[in-house]
C-alpha cells in the first residue's frame, strides 16, 4: 500500500491533487487542517492505494489469458468494475462528506447538498455553494464564460456540431430566426446532405424568414456558397449528427469544414445524456477544435449539475442553451446568472427551506 499526504490551501484542491495523483482507488484516510509557516491555513489530506491488490489483479488477468475461456474473462472484467465502481462510489461520497464538513455556514451546507442533487460533482458545489446561498451569479473558477456573439458589431461564421439527435439543427433555427429578428443579416449553410431530409426544416425556416440558404456536399459548393453570401453578418452552418464510436462520418465532414473560415465551433450537447456518455462525446469533439459548448434538452433532464462538470473537465466556454423544442423561445446564453437560475428552478429540499 501506498500512503501520501496532499497539502493544499483548500479542501478540495486537496481531494482534487488525490485524484489527480492516486486515481479512481484512491481511499482517503484523513484529513487535518493546519497552519503553515506563514501562519495560514492549509489542508493535509492523507489518501492511500492499494498498489499490491491492483497488481495482483493485473497479474491475474495476465499470466492465465490461454487457459480462460472467453466466460472467465467476461466474470474477471465484471469483478473488476464492480470493485472499481465501489471504490468511486466510497471516494465519491467520502469526499462529499468531507467537503461539506468543512462548510462552516448552515445555509451554504444546504445550498451545497442541492447544487450535489442536481448533479454538481462536489468539489464544484463546493465552490459556488456560497455565491448559491446568496443568489449571487455563480462565480465558479473553473467555467469559462464567453463574450456573446453580437455579429452586427462583429460577423460571425457558426459552426453547430454534434451527436445525433442533440437538437443542431433546432437550434440552428432559433438562432436565425432570433438574430433575423434583430436585423442582422443571416445566412444558412447545411452540409447534412447525405440523409433524406436532412436539410428540410432549415430550407423552409430560411424561406420563411427570407435568408438565403445552401447546402454543402463539395468544396466547390463552399466556395460557391460563401462567394454567395458575403454580405451575411451571420453565418450559420448546421452539419451531420455523428456517432462517437464512428471516426469515418466525422473526419469526411472536416474535409468540407477545412474550407470554411469559422469563428465558432459550437459543440452542441444534449443535456439528457449520461454524464459518462457526454463526457465521451467531449473527448470525442476534440479533435474537432471547437471552441463553444452549447447544451439543448435542459428541459429534458432532473440534474441539470452535470453541464458543470462537463464544462468543467473539458475547460471550453459556455455558450448557447436550449430548454425546449420551440423555435425560436426556449433559447438562452449560458451566463452566471442563467446558471444559476437553472440550478435553483427544480423542486427541492433547498429551495422549500430557503423559501
Ligand atoms: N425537449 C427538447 N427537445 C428538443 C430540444 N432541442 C431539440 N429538441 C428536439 O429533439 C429532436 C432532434 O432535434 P434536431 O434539431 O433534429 O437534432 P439534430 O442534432 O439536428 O439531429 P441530427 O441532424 O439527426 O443529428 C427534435 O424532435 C427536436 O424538436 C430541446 O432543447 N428540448
Ligand atoms: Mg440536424
Amino acid at each position: 500500500m501506498q500512503v501520501k499526504v496532499f497539502s493544499a490551501t483548500k479542501l478540495h484542491e486537496a481531494l482534487s491533487q488525490v485524484r489527480q495523483d492516486f486515481g479512481p482507488d484512491a481511499v482517503i484516510m484523513d484529513r487535518l487542517e493546519g497552519m503553515d509557516e506563514d501562519g495560514n491555513r492549509i489542508w493535509h489530506v492523507h489518501a492511500a492505494l492499494d498498489y499490491e491488490d491492483k497488481v495482483e489483479t493485473k497479474a491475474n488477468v495476465e499470466a492465465r489469458p490461454s487457459e480462460q475461456s472467453p466466460t472467465d474473462s467476461t466474470r474477471l472484467f465484471k469483478a473488476s468494475m464492480a470493485r472499481l465502481e465501489r471504490i468511486v462510489e466510497g471516494l465519491g461520497r467520502q469526499e462529499s462528506s468531507t467537503l461539506r464538513e468543512a462548510i462552516d455556514d448552515h445555509d451554504s451546507r444546504l445550498a451545497f447538498d442541492h447544487l450535489v442533487q442536481m448533479g454538481v460533482a462536489p468539489t464544484y458545489a463546493f465552490d459556488m455553494a456560497d455565491d448559491f446561498v446568496q443568489r449571487r451569479p455563480i462565480s465558479a473558477s473553473v467555467l469559462r464564460w464567453s463574450e456573446r456573439i453580437v455579429p452586427k458589431e462583429e460577423p460571425a461564421t457558426v459552426l453547430l456540431t454534434g451527436p445525433s439527435g442533440a437538437g443542431k439543427t433546432t437550434l440552428l433555427a432559433k438562432l436565425a430566426t432570433h438574430y433575423s429578428l434583430k436585423g442582422v443579416r443571416v445566412a444558412v449553410l447545411s452540409t447534412d446532405t447525405n440523409r433524406m431530409g436532412g436539410t428540410d426544416m432549415l430550407k423552409s425556416y430560411s424561406e420563411i424568414l427570407g435568408i438565403p440558404f445552401f447546402t454543402i456536399r463539395t468544396q466547390a459548393d463552399v466556395e460557391e456558397a460563401l462567394d454567395a453570401t458575403k454580405s451575411a453578418q451571420l453565418l450559420l452552418v448546421d452539419s451531420e449528427g455523428w456517432n462517437v464510436r464512428r471516426k469515418s462520418g466525422i473526419r469526411k465532414q472536416r474535409e468540407l469544414w477545412d474550407e470554411i473560415p469559422f469563428t465558432h465551433r459550437v459543440l452542441v450537447v444534449p443535456a439528457n445524456m449520461d454524464e459518462m456518455d457526454g463526457m465521451e462525446i467531449l473527448e470525442r469533439a476534440g479533435t474537432l477544435e471547437v471552441n463553444r459548448l452549447a447544451f439543448t434538452k435542459l428541459d429534458e433532464t432532473s440534474r441539470p449539475g452535470k453541464i458543470v462538470n462537463w464544462a468543467a473537465a473539458f475547460g471550453i466556454d459556455l455558450s448557447y442553451c436550449s430548454f425546449g423544442p420551440e423555435v425560436p423561445e426556449q433559447m438562452g446564453w449560458l451566463t452566471p446568472q442563467a446558471l444559476t437560475a437553472l440550478l435553483s428552478s427544480q423542486d427541492s429540499k433547498y429551495v422549500k427551506e430557503a423559501a
